[in-house]
């Protein structure tokens, strides 16, 4: 393993400390050994290194004194900061951005994922050659000549663009695939539920639960890219169902990695159901929810039916005793289910839920009104508590 140092400026947002354990775990799970960390306190970043001569300074000493191969920034950097940065570090230096680029190009392994994966990079990339080069072009003055370095930016441009286009072509390709074998489940009317969440929040746990299967999960962030499918048994009433388990989110996800995973992403909008995955014993699980709503809102998921299950209760001494409650919301709707995915309390309240959702509320695909819209529909009791499985 590589000895990191991690760098974070504290700009006076609340998030400041959660994030920057976040990058610890980033840092971790891309391979690296977070030995050292520098915070700061900026009220803007510095617009040649994002931090001042100083703390750089600081930096360079404290990464001799611990073996430093690798500088980590908890933020993105231009890439004439990253540059600068380098220069006076005499290290390489990477931003939050192209840390998490790398945990998903080590991830990914379907054949779609690193399509994906290889895109974002390439889009992350292209903007960094691109700024380059006006800088070489500045410097020039803009007269004729081009020199051998510039003739080799350019050509990397093109055939970053080429890759680029044929990368697109590929995955839309791919997307068309998907269409049909979609398609061919809704005629069959097989109601679709996906596991979202923020990452680490114990999706693919749950999934292997409620699946027999056997997904990668892992404490690691991003330990799942890929999207799996299989179908679960819910009794007699409903039938089967199609399970999927998903790529975890997480604050500030690099609009490139969105942008090349909106399909997989979207594929979650097709959903009928949303299981909103939430780490229980997360002290931050509130902000994570809001975070996870956002990326749903970005990709037009925010209007899918979805259930918050508040998974790791056996983690929370306050929560142990709620395994297996379903919270309603005042329509009479269910909003929370509590459970843990790793001993098993509680899913069979989750399954029970699935099936009542199922079977008494209209699947978002179908064009009937929504349940919470019915204004026939007799109201239920406000936050009934259901106790199911224990
Ligand atoms: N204590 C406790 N730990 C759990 C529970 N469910 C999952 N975990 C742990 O949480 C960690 C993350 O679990 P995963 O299932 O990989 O989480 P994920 O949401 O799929 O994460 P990504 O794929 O990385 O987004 C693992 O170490 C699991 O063992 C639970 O109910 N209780
Ligand atoms: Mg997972």
């Amino acid at each position: 393993m590589i000895n990191a140092a991690l760098v974070g400026i504290d700009f006076g947002k609340t998030d400041f400390e959660a994030s920057l354990e976040e990058l610890s775990l980033l840092a971790k799970s891309a391979g690296a050994h977070p030995a050292v960390t520098l915070t700061g306190r900026r009220s803007s970043p510095d617009a040649a290194m994002f931090i001042g001569s100083g703390k750089a300074e600081e930096l360079r000493l404290a990464c001799e004194a611990n073996d430093i191969e690798i500088v980590i920034f908890n933020h993105a950097l231009s890439p004439a900061q990253q540059r600068n940065l380098e220069r006076a570090l005499g290290r390489r230096v990477v931003d939050r951005t192209s840390l998490i680029l790398d945990i998903f190009a080590q991830r990914a392994r379907s054949h779609e994922g690193k399509l994906q994966v290889e895109l974002a990079q390439l889009q992350y990339l292209a903007t960094r050659l691109v700024r380059a080069w006006t800088h070489l072009e500045r410097q020039k003055g803009g007269i004729g000549l081009r020199g051998p370095g510039e003739t080799q930016l350019e050509t990397d441009r093109r055939l970053i663009g080429e890759r680029i286009k044929m990368l697109q072509g590929k995955l839309a390709k791919l997307r068309r695939q998907h269409g049909t074998q979609r398609r061919q489940r809704e005629r069959t009317r097989t109601m679709s539920v996906s596991l979202v969440g923020y990452t680490n929040a114990g999706k693919s746990t749950l999934f292997n639960a409620l699946t027999k299967a056997q997904a990668y999960a892992a404490d690691q962030l991003f330990a799942t890219l890929d999207t799996t499918s299989r179908r679960v048994w819910l009794g007699d009433e409903v039938g089967q169902i199609v399970l999927s388990d998903t790529v975890g989110f997480i604050r500030e996800l690099p609009h490139q990695l969105v942008a090349a995973f909106r399909a997989t992403l979207q594929e979650t909008v097709q959903a009928d159901l949303l299981l909103h995955v939430v780490d229980a014993s997360s002290a931050v699980r509130l902000d994570q929810i809001d975070q996870v709503n956002d990326v749903l809102h970005e990709i037009g998921a925010d209007t899918i039916r979805q259930v918050l299950v508040f998974n790791k209760i056996d983690a929370v001494p306050e929560l142990a005793a709620r395994g297996g409650t379903v919270e309603r919301d005042e329509y009479g709707n269910i909003s929370r289910v509590f459970l843990s995915a790793r001993t098993g309390v509680g899913l069979d309240a989750l399954r029970a839920a699935i099936a009542e959702i199922a079977t008494a509320e209209p699947l978002a695909g179908a064009s009937q009104p929504q349940a919470a819209t019915d204004w026939n529909a007799v109201p239920h009791e406000p936050s009934r508590e259901a106790e199911h499985g224990r």
